[in-house]
């Protein structure tokens, strides 16, 4: 059963499921990692060792991911990143928010960490034409498929048939000290990733290199070789962080927009208040939606529908609003695992007669 909806059915439980003990930082075990090619198997060669805590990526290739089984939205993953050997000079580097099948899906989405020896032109295979890649680590969002000359500038070429606006890559941020510093080869490199749905921080060697204020799309965590071989991960470990965060619109009542937050982030093993508030000003009736996925359909009534719901419950909202406990699972599964919610209420002030709170993203965590 997905976590997320294992989650979701907890949501409307009065008791605190007793799990095992919490664990801080966890050991990865990369033998239960996938990798995932644009142009297939050929253009890369991730070899686990029997233990599963280092991988070696040997193909000087294509694009390339290796990424985690399961989603994580919040929390972090720690760990060394080592070229080994050769003379080549491109990109090593990481993937936050990567879903499987991202290089076939034209909707893909995910932030890329890249590493650059050295600065170097060069006109990748496909339409579009020859692009410089800089020297230095950078986050850049990806979006949609963008073709090698995309990804190896780190910009956005519509030209057809291989490339149209909404495949591109966006570069968000240089590096603060590694910026225009290309990797060293047999240097081992320790990076922490630490990130939210709304915040990512990477520290290389303790340093902090980027701290940003950027949507972390919900997906996995993973590696990423881009016409780089013999590059090794090893020992890496992640944990999970618990987050509440809003999102979407909502629609307005008689005194604005009911607010729907919680007294604290989900911890597992704790017991959280979920607070509807009240736009109307006056006790009113209300429903709050519980969902293992966030959407944003019109729905008829002026607000959107921001949530795919699976369980609704039937609210009674005082006029200082309604407070619905919520006990989180004190069991490590649940680290990581989504739930969406929004509330709505009954308010003749709203346009269609009800008042939508904007949605809210829980993300399990310690
Ligand atoms: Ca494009
Ligand atoms: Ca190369």
């Amino acid at each position: 059963m997905p976590r997320s909806l294992r989650f979701l059915l907890h949501a409307g439980a009065t008791a605190v499921v007793l799990g095992s003990s919490l664990l801080a930082q966890t050991p990865v075990d990369l033998r239960t990692w996938t990798g995932e090619s644009y142009y297939g198997a050929g253009s890369s060669n991730w070899t686990v060792n029997t233990t599963g805590d280092t991988v070696t990526q040997s193909t000087n290739g294509s694009v390339t991911f290796f990424y985690a089984p399961e989603q994580s939205s919040s929390g972090t993953f720690e760990g060394e990143l080592t070229v080994t050997g050769g003379t080549d000079d491109d990109y090593v580097g990481f993937v936050i928010g990567i879903r499987p099948g991202a290089t076939t899906t034209p909707a893909s989405e995910y932030l890329l960490i890249d590493w650059k020896q050295i600065t170097q032109s060069w006109n990748h295979a496909g339409c579009t034409p020859s692009t410089s890649a800089r020297r230095g680590l950078a986050v850049s969002r990806v979006n949609g498929l963008p073709t090698d000359d995309e990804l190896w500038g780190h910009l956005n070429l519509d030209v057809a048939p291989c490339s149209t606006a909404s495949d591109s890559v966006t570069e968000l941020a240089r590096a603060a000290t590694l910026g225009d510093t290309g990797w060293g080869r047999r240097v081992p490199y320790r990076f922490r990733f630490e990130f939210t749905p709304t915040r990512l921080r990477v520290l290389v060697n303790s340093v902090v290199e980027f701290d940003l204020n950027v949507r972390v799309p919900a997906g996995h965590f993973g590696f990423y070789n881009f016409s780089q071989a013999g590059v090794n991960y090893r020992a890496f470990t992640s944990s999970c962080t618990a987050s509440a965060s809003s999102y979407g619109a909502g629609h307005a009542g008689t005194l604005g927009i009911p607010s729907l937050t919680t007294s604290a982030a989900p911890l597992l093993g704790s017991t959280i208040d979920l607070l509807v508030g009240n736009a109307l000003g006056s006790a009113t009736a209300g429903a709050l939606l519980f969902g293992p996925e966030a959407v944003s359909i019109p729905s008829g009534l002026g607000g959107d529908l921001l949530v795919l719901p699976a369980i609704s419950i039937s609210l009674a909202i005082p006029s200082a609003g309604a407070s619905v406990p919520l006990a989180v699972p004190n069991d490590p599964f649940f680290c990581g695992g989504l739930l969406y919610l929004q509330a709505v209420h009954l308010d003749g002030g709203a346009s269609q007669g009800i008042a939508f709170t904007p949605g809210l993203e829980l993300v399990g965590g310690i």
